[in-house]
Parts: structure tokens; C-alpha cells; sequence
């Protein structure tokens, strides 16, 4: 029998099926008792947000599917002021304790989130007991013993810490929070250095959104610079990664990953999510601000994501973690921010209401065609 050129092809055509099957059924089976974070093991920590109702209340096999599939956690909200420090005497531990204990137990790289941020603070913390702005010096102090308290509290257990979140403005300047109104721009370099006290072998990240965008890259670029010069030490930045079908241009973003890699720190991406529903503030042209109006229009897919969109959102997941392959020398830990889309801040943010579907897992906790995007790009 001759073999002409059209059997060779269709050969290899039959062949190169057969391969795909066989490499679908054996990334099938290997997920069966495994997930991400093996498939992931010698690139970077694949980790997610723990939020309240899901540590407290988990749905049956949560906790299960979070040890198979993550090897890090952040809490979402527990660490922040307002939940573990809500007044100047009272401290509540119970659910702080309760996530490092579940991720203790499945050996997780542990991220607390978070010692200084503007949003989540109660007032009381920036104002006397007469209702009047705290000097420089005693707001350092009372800034000083919260994370003597909180970062000592879990000091060797806390891997990394969100030290300083979101100090910049997206137009290239401090962020005028009473941290930066009442102490100065050194704010920064002190909760890095208590933070080093209290919990010296801790990794120290700054962390903020929107870290495509050049003015804000620049920005933190010198103050890591600035930080260095002063002795302060600070290992890494968190790129939170709120990201859209449409935005930002990965271009931009890898240029900061470069930029901020060439400091000499670690990028983690800290809080990644990919928003599937209309640009709020594009429809209705208003400023971007902290909530719009309910609209039907702004809610597209209450009943489920149609498959056109399933497949554009796993082909958008897929360049993200392109990207992060190619910058696995210089990226430690990506994060989801939540594990399946119920639990998602994205149901309600900036309109409250909306069904989005921003994760790899659906409501149900299955693993969606962008999971298997991501994990495909690893065989
Ligand atoms: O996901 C968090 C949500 O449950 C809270 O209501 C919200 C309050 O500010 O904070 C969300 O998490 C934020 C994180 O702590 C810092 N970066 C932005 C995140 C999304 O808003």
C-alpha cells in the first residue's frame, strides 16, 4: 500500500485527536485527586480569599475542594480593623484564629490582609476621645500597637502581609486618607518597620489595585525606592488583579510586573477576579463612585453565563496565566479573590444585586471551562 500525502496528513490528523483525548482524559483523572496548585507547584503559590460565611458555614466538600485546589489563603475581611480591632480595648479573634487553624491544617502558605488601609478602619482609630484628629505622634502609636498586637499575634505563622494597602490615587499621588493627612507620606515606612518587628520573617507587600496603570506604577516604584534608601524593608507588591473582559491592557500590566521585579521584590497578585458583566460607569456615563443603580441592563446573565461568554471568559483567563507563566521568575503567589462565583464582591459591586461570574468555580462549586483553560496550560 502506498501511503500518499492526504492518508499522512489525515493520520496525523487522527493521531494529534487521539493525543488530545488522551491528554484530556489523563488531566481529567490527575484533577480527580488534585487540583491547581500541583499542576501550578513550580511556578507560584495558587491561593484564595476565605470570606466569613464560607469559613464559618462551609457548603459540603468546601473545604475539601480548597484543599485540593490552593495551596495559599488571604482572609477577605476578618483581619481588618473594624473586624478584629473594633474598638480601642476589644479585639475579636474567633474567626482570624479559625482560618489559620483550617489552613494550618492543610499546610497553606497563610496571607493576612490587612494592617493599614484607609476603608474598614473605624473612625475612632484616627481621633481622640474628644472626637478630635490624632496627632502624628500618638496615631503612630496607636498604629504601632495594632500591629504589635495583630502581626505579633501571628508572628511565624502569617506568611505575608498586606502591609499598607492602596495608598496611591489613580492620579499619581498619595491617597489623602487620614494615614497620609494626619502622619505624612512616612506613614508607609513606619508599618513596614513595625511590621518587620513584629513579625521579622514575614514576606511585606504593599498592595493596591489598578497597578497597570503607569502613573501608579511609577508612584510605587519610587516608593520602593524611597523605602530602600531609608532601611526600610519591604519584599514584594500585590497587584490585586480586579480585572475585566476589556481591561486592563495586559501590556501595561506586565509592564509593571517588569517594573516592579526590577526593585528587587516579589509580585504577588493578590486579589484576582474577572468581571463579566457591563462597565457600570460606561453605561451610564457617570463618574466612577462607590455604587450605581439596579438595572436590568447592567444585569445581563441572572440565570447563568450563555456559552459564548463562558468561552471568551476562559480564553481571557488563559492570557492572564500566560502571562504569569512567562513571569514565573518574578511572581511568588496568584490569589483568586473567593473560590466560587456566589461568594464573589463582584455580585455587588458597583451595583448591587447583579449575578457575576468572575471565578473559576460556579455556583455550585464546579470547575467552569475557564478552570480547565488555566489547567491546560500546564500540560
Ligand atoms: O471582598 C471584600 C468585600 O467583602 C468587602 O465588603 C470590601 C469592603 O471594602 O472589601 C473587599 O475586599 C477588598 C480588599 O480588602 C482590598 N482590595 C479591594 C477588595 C475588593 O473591594
Amino acid at each position: 500500500m502506498t501511503i500518499n500525502r492526504r492518508t499522512l496528513l489525515k493520520r496525523s490528523a487522527l493521531l494529534a485527536a487521539a493525543l488530545a483525548t488522551t491528554k484530556q482524559n489523563a488531566i481529567a483523572k490527575a484533577l480527580e485527586q488534585t487540583g491547581l496548585k500541583d499542576l501550578y507547584k513550580n511556578d507560584f503559590y495558587i491561593g484564595t480569599a476565605i470570606g466569613n460565611a464560607r469559613l464559618n458555614n462551609p457548603p459540603a466538600g468546601f473545604n475539601a475542594l480548597v484543599a485540593r485546589e490552593f495551596n495559599a489563603m488571604t482572609m477577605e475581611n476578618d483581619m481588618k480593623w473594624e473586624r478584629v480591632h473594633p474598638e480601642p480595648e476589644k479585639w475579636v479573634w474567633d474567626h482570624a484564629d479559625k482560618f489559620m487553624a483550617l489552613g494550618e491544617q492543610h499546610g497553606m502558605y497563610m496571607v493576612g490582609h490587612v494592617l493599614v488601609w484607609h476603608s474598614q478602619t473605624p473612625r475612632w482609630v484616627f481621633n481622640d476621645d474628644a472626637g478630635q484628629p490624632l496627632s502624628r505622634e500618638a496615631l503612630l502609636a496607636r498604629m504601632k500597637s495594632h500591629i504589635d498586637t495583630l502581626a505579633g499575634r501571628y508572628r511565624g505563622r502569617v506568611h505575608a502581609w498586606d502591609v499598607v494597602n492602596e495608598a496611591v490615587d489613580e492620579d499619581k499621588g498619595w491617597r489623602k486618607s487620614p494615614w497620609f493627612n494626619q502622619i505624612g507620606p512616612d506613614f508607609v515606612d513606619h508599618a513596614f518597620r513595625y511590621a518587620r518587628e513584629a513579625a521579622p520573617e514575614a514576606h511585606l507587600l504593599y498592595n493596591d489595585y489598578n497597578m497597570h496603570n503607569p502613573g501608579k506604577r511609577e508612584f510605587v516604584v519610587d516608593m520602593i525606592k524611597r523605602l530602600k534608601k531609608n532601611g526600610v524593608s519591604i519584599d514584594g507588591v500585590g497587584m490585586q488583579g480586579h480585572v475585566g473582559l476589556e481591561y486592563p491592557d495586559i501590556a501595561e500590566f506586565e509592564k509593571s510586573i517588569e517594573a516592579f521585579a526590577a526593585e528587587g521584590v516579589a509580585v504577588h497578585i493578590t486579589e484576582l477576579d474577572l468581571d463579566m458583566l457591563p462597565v457600570a460607569w460606561d453605561h451610564i456615563g457617570a463618574e466612577i463612585s462607590d455604587s450605581f443603580e439596579y438595572s436590568d441592563e447592567l444585569n445581563p446573565y441572572p440565570n447563568g453565563l450563555p456559552a459564548d461568554m463562558e468561552e471568551k471568559l476562559a480564553a481571557r483567563y488563559a492570557e492572564w496565566f500566560k502571562l504569569f507563566l512567562k513571569h514565573r521568575d518574578k511572581i511568588a503567589r496568584v490569589t483568586f479573590w473567593g473560590t466560587g462565583d456566589s461568594e464573589s464582591w463582584k455580585n455587588d459591586f458597583p451595583v448591587t444585586g447583579r449575578t457575576n461570574y468572575p471565578l473559576l468555580f460556579d455556583r455550585d462549586y464546579q470547575r467552569k471551562p475557564a478552570y480547565h483553560a488555566v489547567a491546560a496550560l500546564k500540560k
